[in-house]
């Protein structure tokens, strides 16, 4: 049984998300999201740069290993429980997108977003620095702008039907809605943004509590 490590509104919910989409049973284990405690002895066993979220599951001997890095977890659950659902197979051309717009969603558009939470909301007031802000606003607006023409004439990234990469996309976009930087002047995104809020694997991910505490990177 695979056991998620979670924070609301944190890339835990990826994997909630997709486990929701497979159809597949896990387990949601709560996180203090407190600097003290991801500074702990304790959760850094689980993540040792005390971030949000981990995973662990059961090998084929039955060891529970544990893992980091909410876009590997989606594609490990993928290649053990997906039986070819939520991706298209490997080596062809569709492949190739899925994973750039997988990698993209945490590599290239979720950093300045991550850089603009820092110094607007995780560091203490002292240590903000406003021009990472506006920097972080427009390096992820160059990347809107990329995913805005990517969904020209599409329902999901890759075309008609959802896949993982929309679920690695979903959670940056929420940030990027959250933070202000996805607005009206993304129609195709905005639109794409409600199809994904729609999927009930979606609101039972995002939906579990404390909608209106902090920002989390
Ligand atoms: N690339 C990592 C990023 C992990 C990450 O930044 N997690 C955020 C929550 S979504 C966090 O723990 N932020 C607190 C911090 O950076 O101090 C992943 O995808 O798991």
């Amino acid at each position: 049984m695979i056991t998620i490590y979670h924070v609301p509104r944190t890339r835990s919910a990826r994997v909630i998300w997709l486990c929701e989409e497979l159809a597949l049973p896990y387990d949601v284990v709560p996180v203090d999201f407190s600097p003290e405690y991801r500074k702990s002895p304790e959760w850094r066993r689980l993540n040792p740069i005390g971030k949000v979220p981990a995973l662990t599951d059961l090998d084929a001997e039955g060891n529970r290993f544990t893992m980091i890095e909410s876009g590997a977890m989606v594609h490990y659950i993928l290649e053990r429980y997906g039986e070819g659902r939520l991706q298209p197979p490997a080596g062809t051309p569709e492949s190739a997108l899925f994973l750039q717009w997988s990698w993209f969603a945490e590599a290239s558009l979720a950093r300045p977003l991550g850089d603009m939470v820092h110094h607007r909301i995780l560091k203490p007031e002292p240590e903000r620095i406003p021009a990472v802000v506006e920097d972080g606003q427009a390096r992820a607006e160059i990347c809107l702008d990329a995913v805005e023409a990517a969904l020209e004439g599409r329902d999901y990234l890759l075309g008609d039907e959802l896949t993982a990469a929309d679920i690695m996309m979903g959670y940056s976009l929420a940030l990027a809605q959250r933070l202000a930087v996805l607005d009206e002047k993304y129609p195709n995104v905005v639109a794409y943004m409600g199809r994904l809020e729609g999927r009930p694997g979606f609101q039972i991910a995002f939906a579990d509590g404390e909608r209106s505490g902090p920002l989390r990177d």
